[in-house]
């Protein structure tokens, strides 16, 4: 028998199994990186009567969670997780326009990019992806951005967390400037601030004023979500004072 004869043999029906079994495949097509398959099983759910962030929270996120966790053990590796942060995209595509129609806010907001004279973006592509993957909204700036890139986004989008992304010793620096910038303009505390990239370590974090290294995409996902639920609980406990 040949691949595609067995392939087609194997092919499952999506529509006929029951919803639990259905997720459950979803799940499992997810880390297969099969995007057809996620959107035909996202479509089948909301045709259910299932809402959009039921079936994004227990179909999709939970299904990226573990590609997530496996990713970080390493037994899944780049181009795995690339394929499944591609197939979560085409569910999340056919979801968030009823996802906004529903006014559900975002699990939270970030600006990212690669910062100025570094044109490296796969890493952060795949941040990018991960906690678009988590439910978050993503502005991505791409790559070699100055510093005025990042604070005319900030102004912009006003999100949670600014990212930010270097693979050369040379152009990591520049994320001081950055953090600086911010300072100087009375505005560091307003955001969570992220860094990652391959020459970059706990200890350089700190040293540039950022909040948080992520070692890599799943770590940026688990400290995202951890520092945005802390920042909402403390502002829940001091709430803002505004001016009479
Ligand atoms: Co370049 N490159 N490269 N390169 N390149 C490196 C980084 C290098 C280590 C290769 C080497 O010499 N061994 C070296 C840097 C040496 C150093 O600085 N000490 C290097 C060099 C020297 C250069 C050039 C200068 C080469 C030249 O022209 N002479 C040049 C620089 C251009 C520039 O930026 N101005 C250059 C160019 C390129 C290409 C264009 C050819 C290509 C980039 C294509 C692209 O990105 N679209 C490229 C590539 C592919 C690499 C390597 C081979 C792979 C990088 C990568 O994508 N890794 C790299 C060697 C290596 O790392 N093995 C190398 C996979 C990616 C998933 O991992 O980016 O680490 P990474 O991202 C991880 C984490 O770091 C973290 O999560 C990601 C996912 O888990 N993370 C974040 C990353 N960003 C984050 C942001 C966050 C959080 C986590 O925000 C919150």
């Amino acid at each position: 028998m040949s691949n595609e004869e067995l392939h087609e043999e194997e092919e499952l029906d999506l529509a006929s199994l029951p919803d639990d079994e259905l997720v459950q495949q979803m799940h499992d097509d997810l880390y297969d990186g099969l995007k057809e398959e996620i959107e035909e099983g996202t479509h089948i759910l909301l045709e259910r009567g299932w809402g959009p962030v039921k079936v994004m929270n227990e179909a999709l996120v939970a299904g990226m969670t573990i590609v997530g966790i496996d990713f970080r053990d390493g037994i899944l590796f780049v181009p795995e997780v690339l394929l499944a942060a591609n197939a979560m995209k085409g569910g999340m595509a056919i979801l968030r326009p009823l996802l906004a129609a529903t006014g559900a806010p975002p699990v939270g907001t970030a600006v990212i990019g690669t910062v100025k004279g570094d044109i490296h973006d796969i890493g952060k592509n795949l941040v990018t992806m991960m906690w678009e993957g988590a439910g978050m909204e993503v502005f991505d700036l791409g790559i070699n951005n100055p510093v005025e890139n990042y604070l005319e986004a900030l102004e912009k989008h006003k999100p949670d967390i600014l990212g930010m992304s270097a693979l050369l010793t040379t152009t990591m620096p520049y994320m001081k400037v950055v953090v600086e910038e911010l300072d100087k303009r009375g505005i560091r505390d307003n955001y969570i601030v992220l860094v990652g990239g391959a020459p970059l370590n706990e200890e350089f974090g700190k040293a540039v004023g950022a909040d948080a290294y992520c070692r890599d995409a799943a770590v940026a996902v688990e400290t995202a979500k951890e520092l945005i639920a802390a920042r909402r609980a403390a502002s829940v406990e001091q709430p803002i004072a505004v001016a009479a």
